[in-house]
């Protein structure tokens, strides 16, 4: 209850799964803190902005990656961006879980092959969610 959750998701490196992300959020929410509820939103700026523009995302997101309890990770569409998250969390000891699709996609080697993320394929959504009452249950 009340943990504080980086969710990430994939934002310039597509947007197809938008409104997942926007379904876990709002389920995660139920019962802790999304720091990053934006992930979801379905008009969500990708374009590329100015160097000043990304730095304060940069300066914003590694913030709440050191201060969350939990980074969560739905990683079915790959993403550069959520990669680079993921390292920063082991960096910082922040526990990771990364979900992806396995009638999907394929998951990175990088991720699958490190032993510190607790890595979930899953086939469908409801998979999703019962995963989460045990993550955010503390089981
Ligand atoms: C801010 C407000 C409205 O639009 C924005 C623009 N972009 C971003 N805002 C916040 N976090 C972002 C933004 N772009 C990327 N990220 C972070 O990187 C998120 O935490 C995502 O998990 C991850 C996505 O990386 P890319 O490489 O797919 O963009």
């Amino acid at each position: 209850m009340n943990k504080k959750i980086y969710f990430a998701g994939s934002i310039r490196g597509g947007r197809v799964d938008a409104a997942l992300y926007q379904r876990i959020i709002q389920y995660i929410k139920k019962t802790d803190v999304v720091l990053t509820e934006h992930i979801g939103k379905s008009n969500l700026s990708i374009k590329v902005r100015t160097r000043e523009f990304d730095t304060q995302i940069y300066e914003q997101d590694t913030e709440w990656l050191r201060s969350c309890d939990i980074l969560i990770a739905e990683c079915t569409c790959p993403s550069l961006g959520v990669g680079y998250e993921l390292g920063y969390a082991e960096a910082h000891n922040i526990p990771v879980y990364i979900f992806f699709n396995k009638n999907i996609a394929n998951i990175s080697a990088m991720l699958n092959g490190n032993s510190y993320f607790t890595v979930i394929p899953y086939e469908t959504e409801e998979c999703i969610y019962q995963w989460l009452d045990r993550i955010l249950g503390g089981e």
